[in-house]
């Protein structure tokens, strides 16, 4: 009689888990509206600092950066978990290095109006990416295509699709979800998915 199933996998086991995550294969799309139709000529990233200074990559800056290629785990608050995702993108590291701040927080908003706040340190020290590429293929729309923010050390409701720009601030601003109950930082290893938790 087998002792252990190692599981659809074979590879990822519970220890990987955040507590009250599920493992799932496939790749969920949870979307709070509709999803963007945005033109690659007409797209833009703008991160604007909390003096007001503005840097903006078209498409084509954009895709003349650096890449990366992280392997990540993601965790949805819904509790679903998807383990050794494949990505590739310019990591925050680099599309920062030559913006002048002080500032302590971001918030990421999005083509089709989502936001998503989190500490400023959070998108930085190889810890999050603009992803345009998933498992090898361009980003699809439902995924946010062209390009996401990838935080995956974060619940992915911070990981805003269709990114168009990242404000540094001050002070910490609160986003769609966060407004709405969620937790203000949402770590799952903590289990933060709720304000108060
Ligand atoms: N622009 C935007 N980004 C978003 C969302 C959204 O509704 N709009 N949903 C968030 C939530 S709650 C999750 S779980 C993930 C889902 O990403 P996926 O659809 O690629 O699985 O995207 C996040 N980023
Ligand atoms: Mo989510």
């Amino acid at each position: 009689m087998g002792i252990v199933s190692p599981g659809f996998s074979g590879r990822r086991r519970a220890a990987d888990l955040p507590p009250g995550q599920y493992l799932t294969e496939d790749f969920p799309v949870l979307s709070a509206g509709p999803t963007p139709q945005v033109r690659l000529e007409d797209w833009s990233l703008t991160v604007t600092t909390e003096t007001g200074q503005e840097h903006r990559w078209t498409w084509e800056e954009f895709r003349a950066l650096p890449t990366e290629q992280p392997t990540v785990d993601l965790h949805c608050v819904t509790r679903w978990s998807k383990l050794g995702t494949r990505w590739e993108g310019v990591s925050l590291d680099t599309l920062l290095a030559d913006v002048e701040t002080t500032a302590d927080y971001a918030l990421a908003h999005s083509y089709g109006g989502y936001t998503t706040n989190m500490p400023l340190e959070d998108l930085l020290d190889g810890r999050a990416w603009i992803a345009f590429r998933f498992d090898g293929e361009a980003l699809t729309p439902e995924h946010g295509g062209p390009a996401r923010l990838l935080v995956p050390h974060l619940y992915l409701w911070k990981s805003a699709k269709w990114v168009r720009g990242i404000t540094l601030l001050h002070q910490d601003q609160p986003g769609f979800w966060e407004t709405a109950g969620y937790h203000d930082y949402g770590d799952p290893w903590r289990e933060q998915r709720y304000w108060g938790d």
